[in-house]
Formats: C-alpha cells, sequence, structure tokens
C-alpha cells in the first residue's frame, strides 16, 4: 500500500468510527439549552430552570422516582445520543458530575455503562449522597478496575469501544438492575473526562513542550 492510500484508509476507518458513536473527551452537559439533552428514562426527567450549583438561573436535570416495583421505581436516566460510542478512541475514562439529593435517604449512585451486545459494566464503588445533600461534586472512575461486570461476557475493552449507552442510577449493591426507592435527584455539568493518570501524563507532556529548546 502506497503512502496516500494508506492515508486515505485511515482516514476513512476514522469516519468510518465517528459514525458509529459521538462520545468526546471534554464534552459537558450543563442543561443550560433548556433540553434534557438526551437524558431519558421513566423516573421523569425534567430540565429545572434555576437552582443548580452555581445558583439562580443555573438549569439541571432532575429525576423523581417513585418507589414502586417497575418502570420509574428506580432515581436513574440513561443516554443514547452523544454518550454512546468508543470511549477507548476517545480517551474517555471517567466521568464527573454535579449532584444533589433532594431524597430523605441516602441514594448510592453509579455509572452502568451498557456495550451494543447488552454486557454492563457498573461502578464497583458508589458514590453516597446523604439526604438532602446540597449540590456535591461526583466522579466516577471507567477504569476497569473500577467496575464490575453484572451482564454480558464481552470483555471490558470490547464494552469500551462499543458503548450502546451510559446510565447513572441509584444502585444500593452491584447488579443489572438499580434499587427501587422514592426519590429525587439534580444532576448537572456530567463531563466525559480522562482518567487522573491521564491528566497528569498530559501534564508533564505540556510542560515539556513547554521548556526552553537549546540551540
Ligand atoms: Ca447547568
Amino acid at each position: 500500500m502506497n503512502r496516500w492510500r494508506l492515508i486515505a484508509a485511515v482516514v476513512g476507518s476514522s469516519v468510518a468510527a465517528s459514525s458509529f458513536g459521538q462520545v468526546m473527551l471534554g464534552q459537558i452537559d450543563d442543561f443550560q439549552d433548556g433540553t434534557l439533552q438526551g437524558w431519558a428514562g421513566a423516573a421523569n426527567p425534567e430540565n429545572v430552570a434555576t437552582g443548580g450549583p452555581a445558583g439562580a438561573g443555573d438549569r439541571y436535570l432532575r429525576l423523581t422516582a417513585h418507589g414502586n416495583i417497575g418502570i420509574g421505581g428506580v432515581p436513574a436516566s440513561f443516554n443514547l445520543t452523544q454518550w454512546a460510542g468508543d470511549y477507548s478512541a476517545a480517551g474517555v475514562s471517567g466521568v464527573t458530575a454535579h449532584m444533589n439529593n433532594f431524597s430523605s435517604v441516602d441514594l448510592h449512585m453509579r455509572v452502568v455503562v451498557f456495550s451494543t451486545s447488552g454486557d454492563r459494566w457498573t461502578s464497583a464503588t458508589p458514590v453516597i449522597l446523604p439526604a438532602g445533600s446540597g449540590w456535591q461534586s461526583a466522579s466516577f472512575s471507567l477504569a476497569q478496575g473500577d467496575l464490575v461486570q453484572v451482564l454480558g461476557s464481552s470483555t471490558y475493552e470490547f464494552t469500551m469501544a462499543n458503548v450502546e449507552r451510559l446510565l447513572i442510577r441509584h444502585e444500593v449493591n452491584p447488579g443489572p438492575g438499580g434499587t427501587f426507592q422514592a426519590g429525587q435527584i439534580g444532576i448537572d455539568n456530567i463531563q466525559a473526562v480522562p482518567e487522573p493518570a491521564s491528566l497528569a501524563a498530559m501534564a508533564l507532556a505540556c510542560a515539556f513542550l513547554r521548556r526552553p529548546r537549546r540551540v
């Protein structure tokens, strides 16, 4: 293969990859456009016009679950659009957000990664939001050691390269389903981030590039 054919093949494969999913490092859902930004599910997702972490005029996503067994019983929401795709290629290995537990009980929040083959990997350790928490920063690692496979048998590598949806939910113990609980939670500034080690590597690379050159 000559050089130009090789370049064409590489460009072609990256176009094919980008048509599958849209997840991008650094993307952030702040809900300021007044929409749900693709966050869906049966827990009555709403865009609330004010009262987010930055106060007046800061919009956020609010979920309300009835707590009974069945549809809409779990404080949860999923996204099939900008949170689907190839996390490995995009360099996304974590999710951060602001969360506010308006409920009278603690909520155990986890992120769940679904693959296109039906696999589910959930946070090994939840972020526990106490009842009436106020706005808190929440950080979820998507590194293999920080996730538990609760459905399917595909590899971690396959799942992260073929994400069908990202789900955020209350889940007391890791499992394929969430935990039924009457409750309400606010979520804002959901961001795709690299793992801390990658951040450190990027900072080091930047420092190296900024270093004066010897002549
Ligand atoms: Ca906001």
